[in-house]
Order: structure tokens, then C-alpha cells, then sequence
């Protein structure tokens, strides 16, 4: 069933990110946020907790393979959105990570992630997503989601006409127009990479909590790439290419998927 409706696929297409209201039920997102919580050894109602002695490096927490991060990946109407998105329902999740942007007070600011692309910046543009599920509510002061909505139509012209001597990857930070999204628990922004996007600061006092998911198309023409993606599951190492024993091949429990699940991991094929 469609997720995204006709408006939505063409709000995408104009502004370049969409946002599937209540992608995951609430439940989904209270066992990810306690997971990415635990995974912390922070308390969510202590926000003494919520600044350690020892300064985290960013926002970004390292946590792939708990099931409550797969619980979201494998939920249907996640699936559906990005399949909806690329035209084909034979994709793979990615094995993406956690986050808290914790509000800023004196002693601690925002590191980041400013404005920036994940991808290369030799055009032509291609197609590319990112998402990032809000596991509790999220209003735009709370350090919310934030992306320069079209700049995927204008990104090859804009780099066309900078100075010669400019790095747009600077440039860019300073670029306007740049838009919080906000939004309730449950909800997942997908946006196309060509968006310079980020995170801001936060200045509520409750922590920004989110998990990032993204999908595309399989490469399960690749045995290698399959094996590989199995062993991070089954292993619980760590993602985004990493692939490294950490916390959570020490300390977690596999997950256990389900019949979607487990195509999107690669461990069945879409096409038998
Ligand atoms: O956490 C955010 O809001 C932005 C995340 C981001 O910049 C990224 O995933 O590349």
C-alpha cells in the first residue's frame, strides 16, 4: 500500500526531502530511544547524565545492531516509503547508527554536524537518500533535522558558478535558507543527498533522539557484499562500513528478523 501520496511524491521532488508521518509506531521508538539511551549509559530524566567528564566527540551515538534499531528498519511502512521513492521494492537498509543532540548549556555547544553532502560533488547529481527517524517529539528549536529544501535542482549550477578558488563545502555553511523540520515521535525525513543538511543546535531542554535509515538498491548481485553485510548483522559489528568488534559484539543479542527483515539484510534475495 502507498505510503506516500501523489502530494508528497511531488513535494519530494520539488524540495528534495519528504516526511512519512508515523513511519514506526510509538512503541518502536521508545524501545530505540532506551536502547540508544542504555547504549549511552546516560538516564533520559538526569540530564547531569547527559554531559559526561569525558566529552563525547559529537551528536553521533554507535549503536547498529540492537533490535530495536532493526524493529524500525524492518517496519513495512518504512520499507514502503523508500520503495516508493527509488521504484522498486528490492532494496537493502542500511546499517546506519543513533544520535542525541543534547540541549546546549554553559560548557557544552553544538559540534555539529553542520550543513554539509555525504556524496561527491562530481556532477551530474544522482539519485541518493538519507533518512533520519525522530524517536521522540522534535520541534524545531530541539536541535531538529535541517536541509536547504530544492537545493537538489540548483546544486550543479551553484557549484558551476562559485569563485574558482571557493570549497563549497565551506561555502555552504553559510548558504540561506537552510529550514528545521520538525516533527513528532515516529516520524522519518527522507531527503535526497544533493541537500546540503545537518543538524543545529539544540535550545529546549530535552535531547534530540533519533536513529538514521536509509535504503537502496540491493547489491546482492555481489556475493561478497551479501556475505559481508550478514556477518556485520550476525556479528553485530559495527556499520557504515566499519565493520569493527565494538559494544554491542561484546555485549548485544542478534536480532532476530523477520521475512522483510531479512531480505533487506541480504540474507534472502528479493529474486529467488
Ligand atoms: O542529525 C541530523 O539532524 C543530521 C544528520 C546528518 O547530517 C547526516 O546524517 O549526515
Amino acid at each position: 500500500m502507498a505510503v506516500l501520496s501523489a502530494e508528497d511524491i511531488a513535494f519530494w521532488e520539488e524540495n528534495g526531502y519528504v516526511v512519512v508521518r508515523n513511519a514506526v509506531p510509538l512503541e518502536n521508538c521508545k524501545a530505540a530511544e532506551q536502547a540508544v539511551w542504555n547504549f549511552l549509559e546516560m538516564d533520559a530524566d538526569d540530564p547531569e547524565s547527559w554531559y559526561p567528564n569525558l566529552p563525547r566527540r559529537g551528536i553521533m551515538v554507535e549503536i547498529y545492531q540492537h533490535q530495536a534499531l532493526w524493529d524500525n528498519r524492518q517496519y513495512p511502512r518504512v520499507h514502503q516509503a523508500f520503495s516508493q521513492i527509488w521504484e522498486t521494492e528490492k532494496l537493502w537498509v542500511s546499517f546506519d547508527r543513533g544520535s542525541m543532540n543534547p540541549p546546549e548549556r554553559p560548557g557544552y555547544e553544538f559540534k555539529g554536524p553542520y550543513l554539509h553532502w555525504d556524496m561527491s560533488l562530481d556532477m551530474p547529481v544522482r539519485l541518493r537518500v538519507q533518512g533520519v527517524l525522530y524517536l521522540t517529539d522534535t520541534p524545531a528549536n530541539q536541535g531538529a533535522f535541517t536541509c536547504i529544501p530544492g537545493f537538489h535542482r540548483k546544486l550543479e549550477n551553484w557549484l558551476e558558478n562559485l569563485p574558482p578558488d571557493a570549497d563549497p563545502r565551506k561555502v555552504v555553511r553559510e548558504e540561506p535558507g537552510a529550514k528545521p523540520i520538525a516533527g513528532k515521535a515516529g516520524d522519518l525525513i527522507i531527503w535526497h543527498s544533493a541537500l546540503p543538511h545537518g543538524s543545529r543546535p539544540n535550545s529546549s531542554d530535552q535531547p534530540r533522539m533519533v536513529q538514521y535509515i536509509t535504503m537502496s538498491p540491493t547489491g546482492e548481485n555481489s556475493e561478497e557484499a551479501r556475505q559481508k553485510r550478514i556477518t556485520g548483522w550476525r556479528e553485530r559489528l559495527t556499520g557504515l562500513g566499519k565493520h569493527q568488534k565494538e559494544k554491542e559484539h561484546h555485549q548485544g543479542k542478534t536480532a532476530e528478523l523477520t521475512p522483510l527483515g531479512r531480505k533487506l539484510l541480504g540474507l534472502d534475495r528479493w529474486v529467488n
